[in-house]
């Protein structure tokens, strides 16, 4: 093996309720924002395509984990639906939802794929958002509780918990870019609902610890390097501005417990300091995550403003840095995002150097592709070298990273099988299984599935 992991290094895939289980209004659960903006608007983004003709987990998750077993996972994401579980955000639970769950964790453990759980992967039940969603402190409370339950029913079975996937992305999509419901542009609220994030994760981390169960707890974070395009003072600091609001916003406090002393003068100096009861900044200071998921795609390509922001424009965070494509990027050319293998390098050894090397994984890598069916071989499978390529050449990088120190753990890709996406629905495709929607959901392992089970089986290449 040129590329050797160590033993009990992680091999899966990562996963999330509203985009694999389908199912969406079975029995009680209660209606989440996706299932509301399909609802009111289908053709927004999805293509016609709703929450409830996600990849049909629910039903087939014994088969699908018999697919995960033949395609070397030796654990799984998932996230647990807040309005499966609670249909009303707050209050009774769903005795169904306990059942699914409880089957899909005993059913991986079984296959011995170590189950892992996140909380909260954007899918804010309706009852939540119409109080406010991130917003509000009444939701913090009622995630706590929430998180708690979990922690109570299924805490004796599962050792890996996180508290958020990318939590960045909601405050994107609610509050700054509009591709998540409500769709609104507004900076203070943007504020308001990160540092609510903040908060109530490290509150569920408080009442994780205080059951004093055997797991860890850690967050994941999607982690976009920022490159400056010369070293020129101002470009630098104009990375250092994307890199703060984007990504050390959620990695400082959970890592380290506190917010950078630059962001939080930034912030103040706008005028948009969120509201901070008395005794949060200790609950953060006191509940970091003793794991992290990084997820990385794609870098941040990043230049000095050229032109003073029209002062009557929204306030994005883009009022101090402008994008620009780098002369000779690599793009996937199936998708549109730029690859650049050594940004996970990167960003990891950042984690060594000034995150006190924490245990981290990777826990979410992955290339998306428009219309794969257009490379199915003559055996039927899609025969997808591209992602092959794509998976090694990151795990080069990996590789490299764990062997000059970085506490790598595992290395999860996105996704299991090919799944709805919040953006386009079924358009690109990011499986180790492919998906066909149109025959019955038919599962079919794609070639980078095989090549995924020697990697596992080999623990490297
Ligand atoms: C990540 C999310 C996933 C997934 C993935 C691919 O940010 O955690 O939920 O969707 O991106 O993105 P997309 O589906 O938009 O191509």
């Amino acid at each position: 093996l040129d590329y050797p992991f160590p033993k009990g290094f992680w091999w899966g895939s990562a996963s999330s309720a509203t985009q694999m289980e389908g199912a969406a209004s079975l029995g009680e659960k209660g209606p989440n924002i996706w299932d509301y903006w399909y609802e009111t608007e289908p053709n927004r983004f999805f293509q016609g395509v709703g929450p409830e003709h996600t990849s049909q987990f629910y039903d087939q998750y014994k088969s699908d984990i018999q697919l995960m077993k033949e395609t070397g996972h030796n654990s799984f994401r998932f996230s647990i639906s807040w309005s499966r579980l609670i249909p009303n955000g707050d209050g009774a639970v769903n005795a169904e939802a306990v059942q699914f769950y409880n089957n899909v964790i005993d059913e991986l453990i079984k296959n011995d794929i170590e189950p892992f759980i996140n909380l909260f992967h954007f899918d804010m039940p309706l009852s939540m958002q119409e109080i406010g969603g991130w917003e509000s402190r009444a939701v913090v409370e009622a995630y706590v509780r929430y998180a708690q339950k979990c922690f109570e029913l299924f805490g004796d079975r599962i050792k890996y918990w996180f508290t958020h996937n990318e939590p960045v992305v909601p405050v994107e999509g609610q509050y700054l870019y509009g591709f998540h419901y409500p769709a609104l542009c507004d900076f203070k609220k943007a504020v308001q609902a990160a540092f609510h994030e903040v908060l109530a994760s490290a509150k569920a981390i408080e009442s994780y610890k205080k059951m004093n169960l055997s797991g860890k707890i850690g967050i994941i974070i999607n982690l976009t390097p920022s490159y400056p395009r010369s070293q020129h003072p101002m470009d630098v600091e104009a990375a250092n501005r994307a890199d703060l609001l984007f990504n050390r916003s959620f990695l400082d406090p959970s890592v380290k417990g506190t917010f950078p002393e630059e962001l939080i003068e930034l912030i103040d100096q706008e005028g948009f300091t969120p509201i901070i009861a008395g005794g949060d900044l200790e609950t953060i200071k006191e509940n970091t995550v003793s794991l992290l998921g990084i997820n990385y795609y794609q870098p941040r390509r990043v230049k000095a403003k050229e032109h003073v922001p029209n002062p009557s424009a929204p306030f994005l965070p883009e009022r101090y840095f402008d994008y620009y494509e780098m002369h000779g990027r690599k793009m996937n050319p199936y998708r549109g995002w730029e690859i650049y293998e050594k940004g996970i390098y990167d960003l990891l050894m950042n984690i060594k150097n000034n995150y006190d090397n924490i245990d981290c994984f990777i826990a979410e890598n992955g290339m998306g592709v428009e219309n794969e069916g257009r490379f199915i071989g003559e055996d039927g499978i899609i025969e997808d070298d591209y992602r092959i390529d794509f998976y090694k050449e990151h795990l080069k990088w990996v590789h490299k990273a764990m062997e000059e120190g970085v506490n790598v753990k595992g290395y999860h890709v996105w996704t299991f099988m090919d799944n709805w996406s919040w953006l386009n629905a079924y358009k690109n495709r990011y499986g180790l299984v492919s998906v066909k929607l149109e025959d019955d959901y038919k599962r079919t392992i794609k070639k980078s599935g095989k090549w995924f089970k020697n990697l596992s089986s080999n623990n490297g290449f």
